[in-house]
């Protein structure tokens, strides 16, 4: 299969050598009281996205695609959560605290899980990650590697901070990345914009982008 008008040049793939990787599309990130909004951020530029990225997910389960979907989630006890991430700056509350939809960025908490247009169905992977990037102290490459999966179309939030660190993971481990422009979203737009184009320059450098109707036209 070929995106034939993915940036910087067409990106070709294998359906069973694909992964489709959304990055923490979590309530925690995405609805108000979670721990993007206790950083600061407007929430609600986020959910702009998740109509796009639906139907992208429904026409990858449909052409038969593995899909992995992650989570920032930190151990109750907080022992995989450094100092240094819970400490840092001045959020109204921190990792670990109690908000209103739970504690904030906690596995099992009802922040913590994905959005229900994008739920995960059986046979779909779902890790939970305690750092930005999804390959960080997960087995995400391992599981990937056994099941041969060579190249990762990434969607989710957000653009420059878990997303572009897990594309700059994926690229150093050796996989084909290609960024969904539509089903990814940063509190900041410049940022998203930058990313973009950080991805794709210098010959797809990290990796491609392409809006999501490029991969539906593709698995058509
Ligand atoms: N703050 C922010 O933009 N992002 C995160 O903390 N995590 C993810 O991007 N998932």
């Amino acid at each position: 299969m070929r995106i034939e008008t993915a940036n910087p040049f067409p990106y070709d793939f294998e359906l069973k050598n694909t992964a489709l990787v959304l990055i923490d599309m979590q309530r925690d990130f995405i609805e108000p009281g979670g721990f993007g909004e206790t950083l600061g951020n407007d929430v609600s530029l986020l959910e702009a996205i998740v109509p796009a990225t639906k139907a992208a997910l429904q026409a990858w389960r449909e052409a038969g695609g593995l899909v992995v979907h992650t989570r920032e989630a930190h151990k109750a006890d907080l022992s995989d959560c450094p100092p240094a991430k819970r400490n840092r700056g001045n959020p109204s509350l921190r990792i670990g605290d109690e908000g209103p939809m739970g504690r904030i960025l906690v596995a099992g908490e009802p922040g913590n899980q994905i959005i229900d247009a994008l739920a995960p169905v059986d046979g779909e992977i779902v890790i939970d990650k305690p750092g930005k990037g999804a390959f960080y102290a997960t087995g995400l490459h391992e599981l990937l590697q056994r099941r041969g999966i060579t190249h990762l179309l990434f969607g989710g939030v957000t653009t420059e901070v878990c997303v572009q660190t897990s594309m700059r993971e994926a690229n150093d481990r050796g996989y084909d990345s290609l960024l969904l422009e539509d089903c990814t979203e940063s509190y900041f737009p410049a940022f998203k914009a930058a990313t973009l184009d950080m991805v794709r320059a210098q010959g797809a450098i990290v990796g491609w982008t392409a809006p999501s109707a490029a991969l539906m036209a593709a698995l058509r």
